[in-house]
């Protein structure tokens, strides 16, 4: 500790920090209009200048580090009349009105704290106004050049959008566009609105609903990486939301759906009350006769054809004690293990590949490994879009110098950063990971200790892996040797390195297998069980790992236990029998459908005909239900057209719980608002149905946390997790066997769970192509999402968000466009071996000659109707990264 005397008080504050940091740590602050904690300091407004014994001058608190002995005087008359006179300066300018409507921007509060609120004399400019913009307001009529949005965009966003144009007096604030803030590369993440001191930039939901009067922490409802967020409402409706500053997930930052993608919540579309369908059309009916309903006709199914007859589909979109509670409700009360969510379609294949290779099917690291890796391997995962708070880590780590490696066909964004960036052809990923494998042994690159501790099977493994050198394999995956060498010598030796992988690696017929090469390759170089290692799945949806390990699974039960290791345990915690088979997952569950053998489907917070894959089966299979009970936010496209009950549930803004994030946090969910009308939340009505089917006693759940004490009893790994502990910023991080424990930040330092020490390496042979193009279907599509819109669009259609999105697009090379003569927007028939659809055309140089991209979020287009059949074989998730296709004007 530094011993320093600030304003005549004896302190010791720790070594490292500025003067303003140190001073602020002890409860004294300094004014300044330029800094912020998640920026480098700039020493532009001079504000915080404090006196220091021995200087000539008054120094910059912000830039000056503080040193042992100081002797610091931080508002002496005169530094204080220097502000004053300092602020005066930027007040005379300003507007008039403005200070007293916003008293709580930084800018206001220090005129105010000076006198200094009469001060502005300046009128509104409407010139200055740049509106079209549809988040973000800007009015450069309140800028006093503090520039902080200018270093927020680059420093933490690294999208380089605002500059400082001119010289003088006449610098000003500019979009890179030179025009409007619209046509520039924003992408609308808000940190300049965030930092902002003045209200020059301003979420446009604040103006429309109002300042917010009450904030909430909570945890965001789109992606997996688990942003926390300050909820701000005004009226009971959501005026703002803004990152959690002392959040380890995003520190302070949030991407365009988390800070404005909550429109969705007071859409006027809002289903509201329970409805039944009678005659084709919709009635709106009480909860009492729709949980009767819906009890009466699951009774009668299981009395007429058996439990087999019955599919639940829980949601990875809902906390963690709603699918916890569904789960339990399908095993007890219908007997049946026909429970799964959309982990199927996901990454399925990362837990069952990290399960099968480390004995835990998770991620093996955390986000702050990122900045501790000295290389960074991105496979298939379209960072920036998709999970676009880690994307911006990533792209500081590699702005600094860390070495980034990125595999993916199309040249995502992240690929203008790379040291070395590989275009595969979709598909190749397990030729592709065994020829850098086979690199890393022929160049002698691996991990000699690691290996010899921790890893079994290299003898068998180097026999094996001879036919993979990267000359062999190269025009098969269509990348260069060299580089797929430099790849392997990056990741094998500038360690630690870590891994992020995506649908790009696990939605192909063979992703699992992908997901073990890529384990092998983080066992034959070290790269595990130590800080800036490991390999981690993006997890997408906000809760998809906590749906799935709490339970909607239909051969695990909570705590990804095996069925049949885990039953007598379970069953003995819950007072009830749980069914021995294992049971159908989604995909079964809807060929059972089709086949006439799946009586009745429940699926909560999920658009089964939207998103599966080869509509037209899946339409046959809903189509053929007796029952089709939907549990969502909004009637979805499975709902409208095939739905027989419609259950509304509560959204994640307007219930308590919890959700697991990509890191394996579990964070905590609180209400924000009183959810609408009849709204409830989802356990609340599952565990309805289960008293109406004469269950009360395994479901009288008086709260959410009440559920969580009961899943802490069944879940040993998270036994240690309490609401009460998870009031700290980040949750906690399982394992977290005792309520002692700190959690855990990174798996395998010592062991692996139920393996041992010794990790075995899987000898992966690439399994030939099975959706090969033709004469006929002679292009690839590959299909993904895009930042603006997520997933099936039900809820950023709904919000501003989808102000930015046209619509489900096909991108096309510019090659390709100019051979089958399309122009851009051009309406396009693609069509496939199971279907066909048809969406406007984008030309772009993101994918190469013969591959083409399109969304899925746009039920006009509804894209799924082209993808195919092929599943993964351990997992059966869908191989929608390869659909061979043709393409028409229409
Ligand atoms: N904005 C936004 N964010 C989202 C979502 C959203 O819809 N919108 N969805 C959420 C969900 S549910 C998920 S699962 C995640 C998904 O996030 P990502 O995993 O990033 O998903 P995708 O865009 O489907 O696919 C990633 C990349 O895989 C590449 N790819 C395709 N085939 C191959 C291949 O054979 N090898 C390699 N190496 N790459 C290949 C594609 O070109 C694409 O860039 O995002 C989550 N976050
Ligand atoms: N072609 C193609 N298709 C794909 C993919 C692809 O890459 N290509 N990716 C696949 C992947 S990875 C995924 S994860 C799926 C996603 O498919 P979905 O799970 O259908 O996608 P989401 O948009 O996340 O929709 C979830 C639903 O949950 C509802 N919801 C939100 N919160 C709650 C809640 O608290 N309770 C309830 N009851 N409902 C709620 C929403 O209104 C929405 O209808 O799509 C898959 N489909
Ligand atoms: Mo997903």
């Amino acid at each position: 500790m530094l011993r320093v005397v600030v304003d005549g008080r004896e302190l010791s504050v720790p070594p490292g920090l500025s003067i303003l940091q140190a001073a602020a740590g002890q409860g004294i602050e300094i004014p300044t209009l330029c800094a912020d904690a998640r920026l480098a300091p700039s020493g532009a407004c001079r504000l915080c200048v404090v006196d220091v014994e021995g200087e000539a001058r008054p120094v910059a608190a912000c830039t000056t580090p503080i040193r042992d002995g100081m002797v610091i005087e931080t508002h002496s008359p005169t530094l204080e009349a220097h502000r004053r006179s300092l602020l005066r300066m930027l007040a005379r300018p300003y507007p008039r009105d403005v200070v007293s409507r916003a008293p709580d921007e930084p800018f206001h509060r220090l005129l105010l704290a000076y006198g200094l609120a009469d001060e502005p004399t300046g009128s509104a400019e409407p010139g200055k106004v740049d509106d079209p913009h549809p988040t973000i307001r800007v009015d450069l009529g309140r800028c006093i050049s503090c520039w902080r949005c200018v270093r927020i965009c680059d420093e933490v966003q690294g999208q380089f959008t605002w500059r400082v144009a001119g010289r003088g007096p006449t610098t000003r604030l500019m979009p890179d566009s030179v025009t409007t803030l619209a046509e520039s590369s924003c992408v609308a993440c808000g940190a300049c609105v965030d930092t902002c001191p003045t209200g020059a930039l301003e979420d446009r939901s604040v103006l429309a609903v109002g300042a917010p009067t009450r904030w909430t922490r909570t945890t965001c409802p789109y992606c997996g990486v688990g942003c926390e967020l300050l909820v701000g409402t005004h009226d009971g409706r959501i005026a703002a939301v803004t990152p959690a500053l002392d959040a380890p997930v995003n520190r302070g930052h949030l991407c365009v759906k988390g800070r404005a993608g909550h429109g969705f919540v007071a859409a006027p579309d809002r289903v509201t009350t329970p409805l039944v369908r009678e005659r084709g059309s919709w009635t709106s009916v009480s909860w009492d006769s729709v949980i009767n309903f819906v009890a009466g006709r699951l009774q009668d199914i299981l009395e007429r054809h058996g439990p087999g007859a019955v599919g639940v589909l829980g949601s990875a979109r809902a906390t963690n004690e709603d699918n916890y509670v569904l789960q339990k409700l399908a095993r007890t009360v219908l007997g049946t293990n026909n429970v799964d969510c959309c982990a199927r379609v996901c990454h399925a294949p990362s837990a069952v590949g990290l399960k099968h290779l480390f004995g835990t099917g998770a991620a093996t690291s955390s986000f702050e490994d990122i900045e501790a890796a000295r290389t960074i391997l991105v496979w298939g995962t379209n960072t920036t879009e998709n999970h676009p708070v880690v994307g911006a880590r990533i792209k500081q780590a590699a702005l600094r110098g860390t070495h980034l490696v990125v595999v993916d066909p199309r040249r995502i964004e992240l690929a203008q950063y790379a040291d070395v960036f590989l275009q595969p052809r979709p598909g190749t990923n397990v030729l592709l990971l065994n020829a850098m494998a086979y690199t890393v042994l022929d160049e002698g690159l691996l991990d000699e200790v690691f290996v010899a501790t921790r890893v079994d099977g290299r003898e068998e493994f180097q026999a094996f892996i001879q036919p993979f050198a990267p000359e062999a394999v190269s025009a098969a995956c269509g990348v260069n040797a060299e580089s797929i060498r430099e790849a392997a010598r990056l990741y094998a030796t500038a360690k630690p390195a870590i891994s992020f992988h995506g649908l790009g690696l696990t939605e192909h017929h063979q992703g699992t297998e992908g997901v073990m090469a890529l384990a092998n390759l983080a066992l034959l170089t070290g790269n595990l069980g130590r800080p800036g290692a490991g390999v981690n799945p993006l997890r997408g949806q906000n809760n998809v790992q906590g749906a799935a390990h709490m339970g909607c699974e239909p051969a695990h039960l909570p705590g990804y236990a095996p069925l049949s290791d885990a039953r007598t345990r379970v069953s003995a915690v819950w007072g009830s029998e749980i069914p021995e088979q294992p049971g159908l997952d989604a995909m079964e569950m809807l060929d059972a459908a089709e086949a006439g053998e799946l009586k009745a489907l429940w699926v909560v917070g999920w658009d089964l005909l939207l998103t599966q894959p080869n509509a037209q089966a899946t339409r046959q299979a809903l189509a053929n239900l007796d029952v089709l009970v939907v549990q969502d936010l909004f009637l979805n496209e499975t709902a409208r057209e095939f739905g027989s009950v419609f259950l509304p549930a509560a959204s994640a803004f307007e219930k308590d719980g919890t959700f697991m994030n990509s890191e394996r946090r579990i964070q905590r969910v609180r209400k924000t608002l009183e959810a609408p009308g009849d709204a409830k939340p989802d356990w609340e009505i599952v565990a309805r149905v289960a008293q109406a089917l004469g269950r009360d006693d395994l479901f009288a759940y008086p709260d959410a946390e009440a559920i969580w004490e009961e899943i802490r009893r069944v879940w040993a790994p998270g036994a240690g997790i309490t609401y009460e502990r998870l009031e700290a910023p980040g949750g906690l991080q399982w394992p977290c066997p005792d309520t002692q424990h700190p959690g855990t930040r990174i798996l395998h330092e010592q062991s692996f769970p139920g393996i041992g020490p010794v990790a075995t390496l899987e000898r992966v042979d690439p399994q030939p192509a099975v959706e090969v193009p033709s004469v006929e279907f002679p292009f690839v599509l590959v299909t993904g999402r895009g930042l603006y819109q997520f997933n099936a669009g039900t809820m950023t259609r709904r919000a501003a968000t989808g102000e930015f999105h046209p619509g489900d697009r096909l991108a096309i090379s510019e090659r390709d466009a100019q051979r089958l003569d399309f122009a851009e927007a051009q309406p396009i028939r693609v069509r496939s071996r199971y279907g066909q659809a048809l969406l406007p055309v984008e030309i772009t140089d993101r994918v190469p000659a013969g591959i083409v991209f399109a969304t899925f979020s746009d039920p006009r287009v509804s894209i799924n109707q082209v993808t195919g059949t092929h599943r993964d074989p351990y997992t059966h998730t869908p191989e929608y990264k390869v659909t061979a296709v043709n393409l028409e004007a229409t």
